[in-house]
């Protein structure tokens, strides 16, 4: 049992991580995340880590006081996904994905970048 344990600690962790068990999380988005940006960008663009499920997968980009502001004509291709925006004035901008991979897993997120 003293040998035990340490092992199943050691190990434990990248059992939990195999590749069976891949999640579609956030590689890179543009505009980066957290980032200030001008001009103002036309479009958001996610790169996941996984290939998505597109009839599931959702983002949304939401202004300072909540509300949905890009153009709603979200398109999911491969492991990426991508919406339009309107001209965008200075503020801090709220990006809420939903992301769906081809193995059924859900995974959520959000971050912020602003436009100066
Ligand atoms: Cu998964």
């Amino acid at each position: 049992m003293n040998i035990i344990r340490p092992l199943l600690i050691l190990f434990l962790p990248l059992a939990t991580i195999s590749p069976a068990e891949a999640h579609a999380f956030l590689d890179h988005a543009s505009p980066r995340v957290g980032s200030t940006v001008h001009p103002a960008p036309t479009q958001v663009e996610l790169w996941m880590t996984e290939d998505l499920e597109p009839s599931f997968t959702k983002i949304k980009v939401l202004d300072a006081t909540g509300a949905e502001i890009d153009k709603k004509d979200a398109a999911i291709s491969g492991s990426t996904m991508v919406v339009s925006l309107p001209n965008l004035p200075p503020g801090v901008y709220k990006v809420v994905w939903k992301a769906v991979a081809v193995d059924t897993h859900v995974t959520t997120g959000d971050f912020t970048f602003t436009v100066n």
